[in-house]
């Protein structure tokens, strides 16, 4: 797996940090410089370097020979050298640091500089003993914000995103299921329960030769280091920093282990206690009876069945309430992967999307869909060239012109506008009434509290040209908090009002997450799901959505973009 452009612009800037504090005047500016260009290259660096080399590398904006030749090292071997010798010179945790929400490259140059802070732990007890507040610049507030930015890392750490893991772990699943003399290979686990972050991967085999599959998976191009090799388990770490598991069962254990290991634990706990219920005991091998006799585990649906429940979706598998419905056999029908007619979230080269509005469309259409809304940033989101009254009008006969170009897909308009401190939105209702659909977002002034940002939410969802709430608490995982609102409130005016919410599919938001839409769905809500693609690649994003989407049991009739683009639109306001 080639390293991404996230990552490459992530050392760069690092680079730039060690410099800053070895006191170089320069250097550090032009590292920033580059690593601000591959950010926002609509290319893998990998891809640029695989068909142009290093030569290809010197055309992007601020890199010359000597950065080209740290990112073709970084590419090559996913390692840089140059890197590793500045950690040493200046042994302090730049990358841990600086994942601290509210931590930027100057904050830890002056922790280092006043305070000798090198590690997260070092500023963890300067935070506790009071000493940050008493910095030049900083104060009561900032240490908080510090302390809550430190609580969260602990929280999330070792975690990563689904949408990240995923493509590679299903690559590694297909890859072993190729192997010769492999019956099964499956990916279980949180993975498989399309959670939103994973731990860890786990996978399962069926093979008559073990030894050749752990040779195998010990050695793949995805592997970083062994942490151990036996003849049924072996467990690696993997490049994009995560551990995988894999063990192999023989064939008559293999739905008893694929039930156990998709889990997750208390829905195999509630299992554990029906089978002891009957007298039996439920392992990863099987149901046994009394005296020891399997009785059930060639396959995951027999394990289910014997138990007297219901198979229902891993989605569905976390102990909220499942079991008990599939005693009753009352598993809900639940949404398909596939089943999305359109997306409603999408943004152009108009404001801070890659694409055009045809590329976007062009790739909607191959990707399976049959209608998008484009929806780019509207003006208080200055930094993205958010569009005013007059550019939305402007859009329009550009979207017009896109319509007579490409067949097969309909391009709607629509805008993701901002709602304001106060609820009010940033373009008028007379441009609003004309769009097809209208989404609204919070992306400033987070911190105002519980209840002015529920009143402002309200407000702005009480407008009857506002079609859906879009990514409704904010959060972003791993980074950020979503900010304070009272989410029963909002549900029961969504549904009042008629206005969606949505499910935004991009990996950093999954927003509404699995729980609530689970709550909201109870208040009578509906729903639109998502990519928020800012560029063409982004649309299978959408079913990472739809896993959150089936992780909060909602069925078809639930999601609007399921309907085609005549009845949708008969949905919105
Ligand atoms: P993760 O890796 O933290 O994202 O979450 P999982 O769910 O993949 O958990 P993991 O990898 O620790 O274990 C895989 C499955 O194995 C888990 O979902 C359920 C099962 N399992 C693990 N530990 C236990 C246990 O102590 N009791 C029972 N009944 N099952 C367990
Ligand atoms: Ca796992
Ligand atoms: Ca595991
Ligand atoms: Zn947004």
């Amino acid at each position: 797996m080639a390293i991404r452009n996230f990552e490459v612009a992530k050392i760069l800037y690092n680079i730039a940090v060690y410099l800053d504090m070895q006191g170089e005047q320069f250097k550090p500016r032009a590292y920033e410089k580059a690593a601000r260009s591959i950010e926002a290259l609509t290319e893998e660096v990998s891809d640029i370097y695989r068909q142009g080399g290093i030569k290809a590398l010197m055309e992007i904006p601020g890199v010359g020979v000597s950065i080209a030749e740290k990112i073709e090292e970084l590419i090559k071997t996913g390692k840089l050298k140059y890197y590793q010798d500045l950690k040493k010179k200046t042994p302090v945790d730049v990358e841990g640091l600086t994942a601290i929400e509210g931590i930027g490259p100057k904050t830890v140059k002056t922790l280092y500089q006043k305070l000798k802070i090198r590690t997260v732990t070092d500023l963890e007890k300067a935070v506790t003993s009071g000493k940050i507040s008493k910095l030049p610049h900083f104060g009561e507030k900032s240490q908080e914000k510090i302390l809550k930015g430190i609580e969260f890392l602990k929280r999330s750490k070792g975690r990563m995103l689904l949408g990240y893991v995923l493509p590679i772990a299903k690559e590694i699943e297909h890859n072993l299921q190729q192997l010769p003399d492999v019956k099964h290979a499956i990916l279980g686990g949180s993975s498989r329960r399309m959670k939103e972050t994973v731990g860890d991967l786990d996978f399962l085999v069926v093979s008559s030769k073990p030894e050749k599959v752990m040779n195998y998976f010990t050695t793949m191009s995805e592997v970083l280091n062994v942490i151990s090799k036996g003849d049924t388990k072996s467990m690696v770490h993997l490049k994009i920093g995560i551990d995988a598991d894999l063990r192999v069962v023989p064939p008559r254990s293999f739905g008893a282990a694929l039930q156990y290991f998709t889990g997750n634990k208390d829905h195999n706990i509630a299992l554990r206690r029906i089978a002891i219920q009957k007298n039996w005991k439920l392992s990863e091998y099987g149901i046994f009876d009394k005296h020891n006799k399997q009785i059930a585990g060639e396959t995951e649906e027999d394990v289910y069945a014997k138990l007297g429940l219901q198979w229902m979706p891993p989605e569905m598998r976390e102990n909220t309430g499942e079991v008990e419905l599939a005693q009753k056999h009352k598993i809900p029908k639940i949404i398909e992967y596939k089943s999305l007619k359109g997306d409603l979230q999408t943004q152009t080269n108009w404001t801070d999307g890659s694409n055009s509005i045809k590329e976007m469309a062009e790739e909607a259409k191959r990707y399976g869909l049959d209608y998008i809304a484009i929806t780019d940033h509207t003006k208080a989101l200055a930094f993205t060239g958010g569009l005013d009254e007059k550019k939305l009008e402007k859009q329009s006969k550009e979207i017009d012109k896109v319509n007579k170009e490409v067949n097969g897909i309909t391009v709607l308009q629509g805008a993701e506008v901002n709602i304001a401190k106060d609820g009010s939105l940033d373009i008028s209702d007379a441009v609003l009434k004309k769009l097809d659909v209208v989404g609204v977002s919070v992306h400033f002034n987070f911190n105002i509290g519980k209840d002015e940002m529920t009143k402002r939410i309200v407000r702005a969802i009480e407008n009857p040209n506002v079609d859906i709430l879009f990514h409704p608490t904010g959060r972003v995982i791993n980074q950020r908090e979503p900010y304070e609102v009272d989410l029963r409130k909002i549900f029961e005016k969504a549904e009042e009002t008629g206005t969606l919410l949505e499910i935004d599919a991009f990996p950093e938001r999954l927003d509404l997450k699995d729980e609530h839409v689970k709550l909201a769905k109870e208040f009578g809500c509906k729903f639109a799901i998502d990519s928020d693609a800012h560029n063409k690649v982004q649309f299978h994003y959408l079913e990472f959505g739809i896993g959150v989407a089936r992780r909060g049991w909602l069925s078809e009739k639930d999601v609007v973009n399921t309907l085609p683009m005549k009845k949708m639109l008969k949905e919105l306001k």
